[in-house]
C-alpha cells in the first residue's frame, strides 16, 4: 500500500489528486506542524474539504489498483498529512508552487555546458573547468577519418548523461523552450544565477542562445548541418573535462539540416526584439539550410558508420522536419514558396508529435498561434481540427490511466517521459485554442506525474520532492564527488520496451511498464537524462507557473 502524489507541491486554484494503491480506509486530510494559520483555523473549525474517495480501479501499466483521491476543493495554503490505511504523507499547496522548478530545468541546461568553463559563482559544487575544445575531424561512412575536414565547433549542450552534442535534439530541446517563450513569456524572468543574468533579456533566452551559437558552428558554407559532434566511443564515469579523447564530425544529414532551418528561423522570430543582428543571422542559416534541402531531394538517413557507438539519432523521414521549417520559414519571411511547401506536405505529416525524431508538431504550433491571422480559414480549421483529435486521443489514454497518464501501457520507450511530457504540451496547447478546462487538467496530471504522481514513487527531477532519483545515468552527477546529483535534470523513466543489459539483470522480469524502472547510475535505458526530456518539462512547469 502506498500514497502517490505531487512532491513538490499544487497550486491553491488547481485540481488535486493522490493515487492511494490500498483501500483508501480512513482516508482524510490532517493538519501539519507547518500549516499556515488561517488554514489550521478553517481546519479547525471543521471547514476544510476532505478527499473523494473514487471506487477501485485497475492501472494496466503498473498493475495497481489504485484510488484517486481528490482534495480539490481543499484551497488553503498550507502543509498537510494525507492519511489513508496507516500512512501519510505531507502534501503541500502553495501558491506558485512550479516557479523554482521551472526556473531550475532550465538552469538544468546551463550545467550541460560544453566547452567553457563552469565557475562556482554559477555553477556551486557542480563547476568544473572547460571541456571538449579540440577541433573534430570529419569521420565517413566506412568509418574512417577525412583528415581534410576538421572544423571547430566548441559550445552547446552534452546531448544527456554522455557528452555528444547533436542536431536534431538540439533543435527540438530550443524549439520546446521558445514556444514556451513566445506562449506564455511572463513565466521566464532573469533570475538563473547564469552568466548573461541581468543582460536585460530573460534568462531561458540566453540559455537557449548558447545552444544556438552552436548550431550556426556546425552548419558547412554550402547550408548543410553536420549530423552531431562526439568521441568515437561513448566514454567512461569522468567529468567532461578529463574527456580528452578526439572529436568526430558526422555527415551533413537531411535531418539535422530540416531542424536547424525550422530552429533557426524560429529562434530568428524571438530573438528579432533583443538583437536584430543575431535575429539576421538565424535567419539567414535558416535560409540557407533550406536551399541546401532544395538542392538535395534524394533523402540519406544517417546511420552510424562501423565500430563506434555514440548516439545515432536515426530517422528514415524528414517529412515532418520539412514541413516545420517550412511554417517557420514562412512565418518569418512571408514567402510564397514556403507557404506552398507548408500547403503540400501539411496532409501527409503526424502534427501531434513534439520529439526529437517526429517533429511535425512545432510546425502545427508555428501555425495555429503565430501565423494564425495569415493563413486561410479552411487550411486552419482543419489543423486546428486534426490538432485537437490528437489531444482527444492523449487525453482518452490519461482517463484511461489510474494514474492519469497519457501514455499507452504498450508505449514504456526508452525516454517515456518525452511522450508523457509531450503530450502533456498538446493537451496544454489544446487548451489555449479552446478554453476547455478537460484539456489543462489532462495536462497537470502529466505534471503530477513527473514529480511523483506515478507507479514508482520517484520525482523524476533531480533535487525536487521527497523522493527524488538520486542516480541519474549522468557521468558529472557520478563522477564530481557531490552526494546529489546535478539538480533539475529529468529522468528518461520507465522502459520495458529496450532495457540494456544492466537494467535487465536488475528488473525482475515481468514488472510491469511503469514500475520498469531502478534508479541507479547503470540503466541508460531508464534513468539517464537528456537536454529534450528538460525541455519539454520546462514548457509544462511554466505553463502551470503562468496560470
Ligand atoms: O532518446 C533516445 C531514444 O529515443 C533512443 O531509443 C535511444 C537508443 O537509441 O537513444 C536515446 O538517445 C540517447 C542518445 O542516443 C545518446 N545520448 C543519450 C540519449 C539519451 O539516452
Ligand atoms: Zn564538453
Amino acid at each position: 500500500m502506498s500514497i502517490h502524489y505531487n512532491q513538490v507541491g499544487y497550486a491553491p486554484h488547481l485540481p488535486k489528486k493522490a493515487i492511494i494503491t490500498g483501500k483508501g480506509e480512513n482516508c482524510m486530510i490532517l493538519s501539519e506542524r507547518g500549516m499556515d494559520p488561517s488554514a489550521r483555523k478553517a481546519m479547525e473549525e471543521g471547514k476544510i474539504a476532505q478527499p473523494i474517495l473514487s471506487e477501485p480501479y485497475f492501472d494496466e501499466a503498473s498493475g495497481d489498483t489504485v484510488r484517486v483521491a481528490d482534495f480539490s476543493a481543499l484551497t488553503l495554503p498550507g502543509k498537510y498529512y494525507l492519511f489513508a490505511d496507516s500512512q501519510s504523507a505531507i502534501i503541500e499547496i502553495k501558491e506558485r508552487p512550479y516557479r523554482a522548478l521551472s526556473n531550475a530545468l532550465v538552469k538544468g541546461l546551463y550545467y550541460q555546458r560544453c566547452g567553457v568553463e563552469l565557475p562556482e559563482t554559477y555553477a556551486g559544487p557542480y563547476g568544473h573547468p572547460p571541456c571538449h575544445l579540440g577541433k573534430a575531424t570529419l569521420v565517413k561512412d566506412d568509418g574512417e577519418l577525412d583528415p581534410s575536414t576538421v572544423i571547430e565547433c566548441a559550445g552547446g549542450w552534452h546531448d544527456a548523461g554522455d557528452y555528444g552534442r547533436y542536431i536534431a535534439p538540439a533543435a527540438v530541446t530550443v524549439s520546446h523552450m521558445l514556444y514556451a517563450y513566445e506562449l506564455f513569456p511572463g513565466a521566464f524572468k532573469d533570475e538563473l544565477n547564469i552568466p548573461e543574468s541581468g543582460n536585460g533579456v530573460p534568462d531561458l533566452l540566453n540559455e537557449v542562445r548558447f545552444e544556438l551559437e552552436w548550431m550556426l558552428k556546425m552548419q558547412r558554407a554550402d547550408g548543410g548541418l553536420y549530423h552531431k559532434v562526439a568521441t568515437r566511443f561513448f566514454t567512461g564515469f569522468i567529468m567532461p573535462q578529463d574527456d580528452q579523447a578526439d572529436l568526430w564530425l558526422f555527415r551533413v544529414t537531411h535531418t539535422a539540416t530540416g531542424a536547424h532551418a525550422a530552429c533557426a528561423a524560429q529562434a530568428s522570430r524571438v530573438f528579432r526584439p533583443f538583437d536584430a543582428a543575431f535575429a539576421d543571422r538565424l535567419l539567414e542559416s535558416a535560409k540557407k539550410a533550406w536551399a541546401w534541402l532544395e538542392a538535395n531531394p534524394d533523402f540519406v538517413p544517417f546511420t552510424n558508420p562501423p565500430n563506434l557507438n555514440s548516439g545515432a539519432y536515426g530517422d528514415n523521414n524528414v517529412e515532418d522536419e520539412l514541413f516545420w521549417a517550412s511554417a517557420e520559414l514562412y512565418s518569418v519571411t512571408g514567402e510564397g514558396a514556403y507557404l506552398e511547401a507548408l500547403k503540400k506536405r501539411a496532409p501527409t505529416v503526424d502534427i501531434s508529435q513534439l520529439g526529437w525524431r517526429e517533429t511535425a508538431g512545432f510546425g502545427a504550433l508555428c501555425c495555429l498561434f503565430v501565423l494564425k491571422d495569415k493563413l486561410d480559414k479552411d487550411f486552419l480549421d482543419s489543423l486546428r481540427s486534426r490538432f485537437i483529435e490528437g489531444a482527444d486521443g492523449f487525453l482518452g489514454l490519461a482517463q484511461k490511466s489510474g494514474y492519469g497518464t497519457a501514455l499507452d501501457p504498450g508505449n514504456y520507450i526508452w525516454g517515456s517521459s518525452l511522450p508523457i511530457l509531450n503530450n502533456g504540451i498538446a493537451l496544454i496547447c489544446a487548451h489555449l485554442l479552446t478554453g476547455d478546462l478537460k484539456y489543462r487538467d489532462g495536462a497537470l496530471s502529466q505534471l503530477d506525474y513527473i514529480l511523483g504522481l506515478n507507479a514508482t514513487g520517484y520525482s523524476f527531477v533531480t533535487g525536487f520532492g521527497a523522493k527524488p532519483f538520486m542516480f541519474p545515468h549522468h557521468r558529472p552527477s557520478y563522477a564530481d564527488g557531490v552526494d546529489d546529483p546535478v539538480p533539475g535534470l529529468v529522468s528518461g523513466g520507465p522502459n520495458n520496451r529496450s532495457p540494456d543489459g544492466a537494467t535487465k539483470n536488475a528488473v525482475p522480469p515481468g514488472t510491469p511498464p511503469a514500475k520498469f524502472y531502478l534508479d541507479f547510475t547503470p540503466s541508460a535505458s531508464g534513468n539517464e537524462i537528456a537536454i529534450y526530456w528538460n525541455s519539454p518539462a520546462i514548457f509544462v512547469a511554466a505553463y502551470f507557473d503562468s496560470l
